[in-house]
């Protein structure tokens, strides 16, 4: 039984939004605490926030003495500290293929489509919104290709899967989900990518995805 986490994240934040789906899967109560990441030029700078993530980015899980950043570290100190469910596959190759996917995701798409890196382009370099939402299409369909070629080859291999690699949602789903929740805020075109879109749909279908997604967050505003 979890012993009272709590969430510091944001309604709208992906990495926040795959904590959320790691805990509902793993059925772990927490707390979630809004770090609004727009209001005030952004609650993730203040002093306070800043006590808890110098690098100033949601989600942090605080858990009794353990407070942690990094999505995919939380993902899997909450397999290691509370085993049901199991987030990453146990076993080998499986593991580290669902990990590095989950990592093609979280360290090569995400990044360049985060709040920080689309401010410097507005602020810093002067970019207007064309060029901005350019950006944000290029490299998400540059990832998304990348990814749907590698899920069909793995299909080949191994043969049909419900959900990105295995037949019960893992930390792939995890980051899946909310990132093609980013494409369609920023209206990139998913036509392209029909095995994606079929995993989106089967883990969109699972309580644990539907009480994580962004508009049914209590500090959602929609
Ligand atoms: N690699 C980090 C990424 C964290 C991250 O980029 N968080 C974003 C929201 S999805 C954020 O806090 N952005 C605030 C900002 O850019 O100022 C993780 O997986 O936890």
């Amino acid at each position: 039984m979890s012993k009272g986490m709590t969430l510091f994240g944001y309604w709208r934040s992906s990495a926040a939004y795959r904590v959320r789906i790691g805990l509902n899967l793993k059925q772990l109560n927490y707390e979630s605490i809004s770090v609004h990441l727009v209001r005030n030029g952004g609650e993730q700078h203040a002093p306070q926030y800043h006590e808890l993530n110098t690098s100033e980015l949601v989600p942090v899980l605080v858990d009794g003495d353990v407070q942690l950043n990094q999505s995919l570290t939380i993902l899997q100190y909450l397999d290691e500290t509370y085993p049901g469910n199991l987030l990453i596959p146990e076993l080998s190759p499986l593991r580290y293929q669902a990990l590095a996917m989950a990592q093609d995701i979280a360290m090569e798409i995400h990044p360049l489509n985060n709040l920080r890196v689309l401010q410097y382009l507005e602020r810093e370099l002067s970019h207007g919104q064309e060029i901005k939402i350019d950006w944000l299409h290029y490299w998400m369909n540059q990832g998304f290709s990348a990814l749907e070629e590698k899920l069909a080859k793995h299909r080949k291999v191994n043969g049909d899967r419900i959900y990105s690699l295995t037949n019960s949602p893992s930390i792939v789903d995890i980051c899946l989900v909310p990132q093609v929740y980013n494409a369609h805020r920023f209206n990139v075109d998913m036509a392209p990518f029909p095995l994606i879109n079929s995993i989106v749909e089967a883990c969109n279908r699972l309580p644990a995805f539907i009480e994580a997604m962004p508009e049914n967050q209590a500090d959602a505003e929609v």
